[in-house]
């Protein structure tokens, strides 16, 4: 009986019931078996966390198979193809360092934040700069909660986070184009906007490999870049680092990468955008649609590259 129900979580939404229905289904199953389903373990990373409404994508979701076999990771290589690759990436035990600007340097297991935080589900339009883009609905907690977790220093400005770099399972890093490990970073406010979401699953499921177990973060207003994988260090400090693309190519890839039709990027318009699973092409939108959110953020900031 209770297998069952755990089962019926892993059938893909799109095989199940439309995305309008399923806010009621997953209500229905909070107030039946939900009680010994969120008290057990296959809770912890993903299943049964309920959908918030707030964040309603306003678009139909990718087919789970998409989310899951199209991906940038370039530590396990350059291509889209990389999902049977990135099987090898180690994600257990998971621990994150908090460092820099924090009342007290430390290293917490993974297991010890999620018990401290309260999972919720999230469906997010996502907008890669090479114009490709994806709804998915992660299981997560936002990602101030993280940086009160870690306990910033009030001179804190830029939370920077980085990804594991595992010479041994990532063949990647023998590419001496780029400098590892791959790192991106936003400032406080950023980090403590309400869209700015730290993922450890997604479609109801603990996140796979290939998209940055065990835990990562998602910035749906901003260029997919800037939502690093495999999150194994989190640093506060009061200046602005330079980040894994800005330092690679930085005519090409800035700080800010918010997401604008109007600014194009030196290869690739950023007008419109192709939507992964569906074959059709739609207009993007400024901050990705997501302005009413965060457009403040950015007020007076005249001298800033925003959108690149
Ligand atoms: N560590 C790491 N994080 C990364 C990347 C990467 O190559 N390595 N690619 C980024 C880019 S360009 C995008 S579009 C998204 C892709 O996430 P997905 O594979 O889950 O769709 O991850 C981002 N985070
Ligand atoms: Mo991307």
């Amino acid at each position: 009986m209770f297998i069952k129900t755990v089962r019926g979580w892993e059938i893909p939404e799109r095989d199940a019931t439309p995305e309008s229905l399923m806010l009621g289904r997953r209500s229905l199953l909070a107030g039946a078996a939900g009680a010994a389903l969120l008290a057990t373990p296959f809770a912890a990373r993903a299943q049964g966390a309920p959908r918030n409404p707030k964040y309603d994508a306003g678009r139909e979701l990718t087919p789970e198979r998409d989310v899951t076999t199209y991906n940038n990771y370039y530590e396990f290589g350059t291509d889209k193809s990389i999902s049977r690759a990135a099987q090898k990436l180690p994600v257990s035990p998971w621990s994150i360092k908090f460092e820099g600007m924090v009342g007290t340097p430390r290293t917490v297991d993974l297991d010890d934040i999620l018990k401290k935080v309260q999972l919720e589900e999230r469906v997010y339009r996502h907008r890669c700069v090479e114009g490709w883009a994806m709804t998915v609905p992660w299981t997560g907690f936002p990602m101030r909660d993280l940086v009160s977790l870690a306990g910033p220093t009030s001179g804190a400005r830029y939370v920077v986070m980085v990804t594991l770099a595992d010479p041994k399972t990532m063949p990647g890093l023998r590419s001496p184009t780029f400098e590892w490990p791959y790192v991106e970073a936003v400032t406080m406010a950023e980090a403590n906007n309400d869209l700015a979401f730290i993922a450890t699953g997604l479609y109801g499921k603990t996140l796979p490999k290939q998209n940055g177990a065990p835990i990562r973060l998602v910035l749906p207003w901003k260029y997919g870049f800037k939502s690093v994988k495999s999150i194994v260090k989190v640093t506060f400090t009061d200046k602005r680092p330079t980040t894994f693309w800005q330092g690679i190519q930085p005519q090409e890839y800035g700080f800010w990468a918010n997401v604008n039709p109007e600014v194009p990027h030196p290869r690739w318009s950023q007008a419109t955008e192709r939507l992964l699973g569906a074959e059709q092409r739609v207009p993007t939108r400024i901050y990705n649609g997501y302005g009413d959110y965060v457009a403040g953020l950015y007020a007076g900031m005249t001298n800033e590259k925003l959108f690149v």
